[in-house]
Formats: C-alpha cells, sequence, structure tokens
C-alpha cells in the first residue's frame, strides 16, 4: 500500500518579502538558496533544495502541503487510491514539476480546500550542505522525519481525519482542553514517520489554513538563541517555552511576518504507549500575546 513517509516541502503566500528573509535567517536560521527571487524566497534546512518557500502575494496564508512518497510507482499507486476513494486530483504539469524541484507530482485538496500535493523524488543539492544563517550548534531536525508538524485548519474533522488516513498517516485525539467559553476541544494529532505528529488539527475558529509550523532543533542552544532573536526583536509571542504532554518537545510559539505562528522546538522524547489524552501540559506554555488563535490553556 502506497503511503506518504514524510511532510517534505510547504509553500506560503506572503505580503511583507523583506520581513520575511530577515525573520527566517536571523531569528530561525534558515539558509536562504541560491536561486531565491524577488518573488520567491526558497528556505533551507538541510541538503534539499528547498523545504519551504515563500511565494511574493498580497495574501499571508499556507499555499500548499507538499507530502513526500517513497518512488514513481508509489506515487501513481496513490493516484489509483484517490481514483478509488473518488477523490478528485490531478497530475502536475511539467512547469509545476520543475517548480518543486521534484519529479513528479500529484496537485489536490484536503476536506478543506487546502492545496494538497504528493511527490516523489526531491532535488537534493548534495554539493551544498546546509549552512545556516546565524552561527548554530547543531542542525534541524529533518531527515526521515520531514521537516516538522503543522496545525491546519479541519472544517470538519472526521473527513479531514479520512482523508489523512488514506494518505497513510494514523493518529488520534491526544488533549482535551476546556476552553473559557465552556467549549471543549479535542485536537488530532496525526504522523506517518517517527516523529511523534506531523500534523494536527481540530482547533475551532481558525481562519487561514494554518495556526502554526513547528520546525525542530537537535540543540538545545539552538533553540534558546532563537529565543534570544525572538525577544530581542520584540516580536509576538502567543505562548511561552514550555513542554507538551504528547510529544514532550521543549517549544515556544511566536509570530511569523505572515501573522501565523512559528513554533520552535527541541527534544522530542516520545515512547510509543497505548493510546493516553491530556488536558494540559507538562509546564510553562503559558498564554503571553492572544490573538493568534492559540490561546489555549494548555
Ligand atoms: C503540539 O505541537 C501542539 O502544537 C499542541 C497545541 C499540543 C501538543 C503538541
Ligand atoms: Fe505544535
Amino acid at each position: 500500500m502506497s503511503k506518504v513517509l514524510e511532510l517534505g516541502y510547504l509553500g506560503f503566500n506572503a505580503s511583507n518579502m523583506d520581513e520575511w528573509r530577515k525573520f527566517a535567517t536571523e531569528c530561525i536560521g534558515l539558509e536562504v538558496a541560491s536561486d531565491t527571487t524577488d518573488d520567491c524566497l526558497f528556505l533551507r534546512m538541510d541538503n534539499h533544495h528547498h523545504r519551504i518557500a515563500i511565494h511574493k502575494s498580497d495574501e499571508d496564508d499556507m499555499s500548499y502541503m507538499g507530502w513526500r512518497v517513497a518512488t514513481e510507482q508509489d506515487l501513481n499507486a496513490m493516484a489509483q487510491k484517490f481514483d478509488d476513494a473518488g477523490i478528485e486530483y490531478r497530475m502536475a504539469s511539467v512547469e509545476e514539476i520543475r517548480e518543486r524541484r521534484v519529479l513528479g507530482l500529484i496537485k489536490l485538496h484536503d476536506p478543506s480546500g487546502i492545496p494538497t500535493e504528493i511527490f516523489w523524488s526531491p532535488q537534493v543539492d548534495v554539493m551544498k550542505p546546509f549552512h545556516p544563517s546565524r552561527p548554530m550548534y547543531g542542525k534541524f531536525l529533518t531527515g526521515s522525519q520531514g521537516l516538522g508538524h503543522v496545525l491546519v485548519r479541519a472544517d470538519d474533522n472526521e473527513a479531514t481525519y479520512k482523508f489523512y488516513e488514506l494518505l497513510g498517516l494514523t493518529g488520534s485525539v491526544e488533549y482535551r482542553i476546556a476552553l473559557p467559553n465552556g467549549a471543549v476541544a479535542q485536537p488530532i494529532f496525526m504522523t506517518c514517520n517517527d516523529r511523534q505528529h506531523v500534523i494536527a488539527f481540530g482547533i475551532p475558529g481558525m481562519e487561514k489554513n494554518i495556526n502554526h509550523l513547528m520546525l525542530e532543533y537537535d540543540n538545545i542552544y539552538d533553540l534558546g538563541i532563537s529565543h534570544d532573536a525572538v525577544r530581542n526583536n520584540n516580536i509576538d509571542v502567543a505562548l511561552q517555552l514550555g513542554m507538551h504532554a504528547n510529544d514532550k518537545l521543549y517549544t515556544f510559539y511566536c509570530a511569523s511576518p505572515s501573522k501565523w505562528l512559528l513554533e520552535l522546538g527541541f527534544g522530542e522524547d516520545y515512547k510509543p504507549l497505548a493510546q493516553e489524552h491530556y488536558v494540559g501540559d507538562i509546564f510553562g506554555h503559558g498564554i503571553e500575546k492572544k490573538g493568534y488563535g492559540m490561546d489555549l490553556p494548555l
């Protein structure tokens, strides 16, 4: 059975390209690829051509997610699965394939209308090992775990679960969070590799496609240096440093120049267990700046 292996790349629309370049390089440490243009900022986390593309626009949101399969055979098998399930998709044009720096690509939409791409064979620039834009002790944790995780909008949790299950992900509800308005949020977390979760959804009231993107450092010093840079630049922090219950990741959430959140983390320590759920995190994650859709009493 064909399944996706990792969240391989992400695309975003952004109205402030200058701010994005500064934030990505000085605050996070991402590398700018040499063939970046005024209209498309290619950001690197490892030796892949890019992991993140920021496209100049008058909107500020995630514009596509790229899920990787192992082989061309798996891409075709995935297309067959979409046929069998009655899910609309199309094979991308040669130009579209080149634009993403892959060898083959299916384009479709998830149940909330988020542009979704399934690809095989990303361009890996082995002659250009990742070189951070600011000094780093370690590197970004990518590899077989992909670029990180995202929390996305889901208009229908059940339909969304079924869609990502078809792609090959597994998971379940992992928190019950009592909201101040009396409602209870039951976010769902799913994975397709050793990362505890690759996608999450089920936070009510989202307007953008994305609430946050999590990028993981493999050295805690780099998380601390990023935190200093965010503080020194007076960037909004939605949730303060804290440790999640499910993946034991030590993280904080800050505003990206597009006003969705970047969660920066270190130290996932997830031991596979029978499923359990939580009503709060281990420590921290205090709400600091409201209005970013993360006003969750974790
Ligand atoms: C996460 O990464 C997260 O964003 C939330 C809200 C809860 C647990 C882990
Ligand atoms: Fe997260």
